[in-house]
């Protein structure tokens, strides 16, 4: 397999998919060696099967606004690989969502559930309904249409969603509930659940959460104490603030948080008085955070601007969204002293930024390893639902932060290089491309 010519044929095949592509590139370029050295890959051509969604759907979701108006938006589920499990993901409803999006997503996570260890395949779904500026009725109703659709294609045992951008436990409740009524069953079928119909405990703080764990695992490698850290985090939906309220926790300081609007920063940290706002606003109040300097003025709000050059950090998170962070930006983390990058977003890094990064030897966790908490949490409620019993946020907790810290070790066990640095890149492509792999040419050609 010579990377550069599979890319090329996939850029062919599939044209006008830029996100598609970058992703496919980035774990290709990881693991061309490791599948040269493996001849049998080549005969069952497995990286066309790896690379190619084992399916798509793509329907149409019409709905009534309020106003009586008759909507429709574009629905999608890529089914990309069940290969270790039941296909996995989450569905995200943004206008931006395209079939390019939801491509790199579904093949990132088939890598990053292969990393959690669970029985997880590979999925991503959405929608380009934006959810912005809509009511509770609207929202439930697009919920429940395009739910008519994708109901079919689903079950606790062939595709779980759970949510991703603009999609949380009110969208998960709604699309869940119609499942429940056109399936007649009451299983698994969606993560992310309410509490009171078989969610998990932990699930909403997890990615947050887990992003947090997997950098202590970083920084222990160097020795570095997170205590008085000033970390930069993008987003202030459910990533990100979840993030920000662990490291809180842990006594560092979070100097930015943002939205789509822009950033606000707070050079010495937010004070838990301050975040509890920012939380509160941006998870119940349907709020943007140009409103926070209102409450306290002595916050600065940026409009139409991302942090990273806003501010000086130690680490940077980026939770927000793809391609969110590039070259320039990584060029002004690295001059202002920043030593740890860990993606709580999925790819929000270019690829130039990624390179740059990594050649100035800092430590850099990508979205698939960083971020995996999210989906093994959705992973421990398939089984919790599967058992039908819940566990405790607690063991929960302990389950999530075994899995983050195995995560990381097969990282560092697949991703170090001679002079001792620990590419977290190739180490999360290769030791998660190994296991699918693995499955796949013991299955036959599917
Ligand atoms: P939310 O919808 O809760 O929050 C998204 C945040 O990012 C919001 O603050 C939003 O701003 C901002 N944002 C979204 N799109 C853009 C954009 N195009 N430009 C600028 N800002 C943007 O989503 P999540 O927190 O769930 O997801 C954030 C990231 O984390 C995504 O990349 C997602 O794929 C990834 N992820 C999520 C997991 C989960 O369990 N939820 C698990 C693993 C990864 P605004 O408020 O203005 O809309
Ligand atoms: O990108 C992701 O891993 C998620 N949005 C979570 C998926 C899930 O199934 O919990």
């Amino acid at each position: 397999m010579k990377t550069s010519e599979v890319i090329a044929d996939l850029k062919r095949r599939f044209p006008n998919e830029p996100e598609y592509h970058q992703a496919v590139e980035e774990v290709l370029t990881s693991i061309e060696d490791v599948y040269n050295k493996h001849p049998r890959f080549e005969r069952y051509n497995l990286i066309e099967r790896l690379c190619i969604p084992d399916r798509i759907f793509a329907f149409r979701v019409s709905w009534v606004d309020d106003s009586g108006k008759v909507r429709s938006n574009m629905g999608y589920r890529v089914q990309h690989n069940n290969a270790i499990g039941p296909y996995k993901g989450g569905i995200r409803f943004h206008s931006s969502v395209n079939l390019s999006i939801l491509k790199f997503l579904a093949f990132e996570q088939t890598f990053k559930n292969s990393l959690t260890t669970l029985a997880m395949g590979g999925a991503k779904g959405g929608s380009d309904f934006s959810p912005r500026g809509k009511s509770d009725m609207e929202i439930m109703r697009f919920c429940q249409a395009f739910v008519a659709e994708l109901w079919r294609q689903i079950g606790a045992d062939t595709d779980v969603p759970a949510g991703d951008i603009g999609v949380g436990a009110r969208e998960v409740g709604y699309m869940y509930g119609f499942y429940k009524k056109m399936a007649r069953e009451f299983t698994g079928t969606f993560t992310g659940k309410g509490l009171s119909f078989g969610g998990s405990l932990i699930r909403p703080e997890a990615t947050g959460y887990g992003n947090c764990y997997f950098l202590l695992n970083m920084l222990a490698t160097r020795g570095i104490d997170i205590k008085d850290k000033k970390v930069a985090i993008s987003g202030a939906g459910n990533v990100a603030t979840y993030t920000a309220q662990k490291l809180l926790s842990l006594g560092a300081k979070v100097v930015s948080m943002s939205d789509s609007g822009g950033s606000v920063i707070a050079p010495d940290g937010f004070t838990r008085e301050q975040f509890d706002y920012i939380f509160e606003l941006k998870t119940y109040m349907g709020g943007r955070l140009h409103e926070v300097p209102e409450r306290f003025p002595e916050l600065k709000y940026y409009p139409g601007e991302r942090p990273w050059k806003l501010v000086k950090c130690d680490i940077a998170m980026p939770s927000a969204t793809q391609n969110e962070l590039d070259g320039s930006d990584a060029e002004a983390l690295l001059a202002g002293g920043c030593f740890a990058v860990s993606e709580g977003a999925n790819m929000p890094s270019t690829p130039e930024a990624v390179h740059r990064f990594i050649d100035a030897r800092i430590l850099y966790a990508p979205g698939k390893a960083a971020n995996a908490g999210g989906v093994a949490t959705s992973g421990l409620e398939m089984a919790q639902n599967s058992q039908k019993l819940s566990w405790s946020a607690q063991e929960v907790d302990n389950r999530l932060r075994e899995i983050m810290a195995g995560i990381h070790d097969r990282c560092v066990e697949f991703g170090r290089e001679d002079d001792g640095y620990v590419n977290y890149v190739n180490g999360a492509n290769i030791a998660g491309f190994m296991k699918v792999a693995d499955a796949m040419m013991a299955q036959g050609i599917l």
